[in-house]
């Protein structure tokens, strides 16, 4: 038994989609940040630094959206969401240490570093997925994080071709549309 906690338009977005694209069945558990659910002492129990997304496997908890990805494409491997070859993966788990390490935390430190960051992930990116022709759980990973900033800062077209592309690439999934149309439907209270 899966068991998502999820807000909607967060780092827990990610693993909401990964899980779209698996088809998995799970229990889908949404969490408000104005209501300060992240903060309620038995939340705190799963989730020690209260956070999205945790999911919750057989009653055990996952934290930390690059972990939970790792699981769910290890434990469902007919959605091949991680390749085969160790080099292959190591390049997943290189991408999604990047996004998590340097990504994620980019806007904190000001505008300038943000744009300097995503520079380095739109030229790492290349014209096609992260890994080139693999569609996988980084390519879940950077998109949520590429979303936010698309729809947040607004850049102007052209600045971060490859991740634009990217970005169009992953609106046109099923998986995208149906995960976005959910956590719509919810409604967004993201942090500033
Ligand atoms: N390192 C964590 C970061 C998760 C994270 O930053 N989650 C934010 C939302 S994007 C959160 O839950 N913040 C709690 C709050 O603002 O109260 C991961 O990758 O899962």
């Amino acid at each position: 038994m899966l068991t998502l906690h999820f807000a909607p338009g967060s780092s827990s977005m990610a693993v909401h989609i990964a899980l779209h694209e698996i088809g998995a069945s799970f229990e889908a558990k949404p969490m408000s940040f104005r209501a300060k659910d992240m903060q309620a002492t038995d939340y705190l129990k799963l989730n020690p630094e209260g956070k999205v997304p945790t999911l919750v496997i057989d009653g055990r908890p996952l934290t930390e959206v690059a972990a939970i990805l790792f699981y769910l494409a290890r434990r469902f491997p007919a959605a091949e969401l991680l390749p085969g070859d160790i080099e292959a993966e190591a390049q997943t788990l290189s991408w999604m240490s990047f996004i998590a390490a340097t990504l994620h935390p980019a806007r904190r430190q000001g505008l300038d570093h943000a744009r300097a960051v995503y520079a380095i992930a739109d030229k790492r990116l290349g014209a096609m997925w992260t890994l080139g022709e693999h569609y996988s759980i980084a390519d879940i990973h950077l998109f949520r994080l590429y979303w936010r900033l698309f729809n947040s800062l607004k850049p102007v077209p052209g600045t971060f071709p490859n991740l634009d592309a990217h970005y169009a690439r992953m609106m046109a999934r099923p998986a995208v549309a149906k995960t976005i149309a959910i956590e719509t439907a919810i409604g967004y209270e993201l942090p500033g």
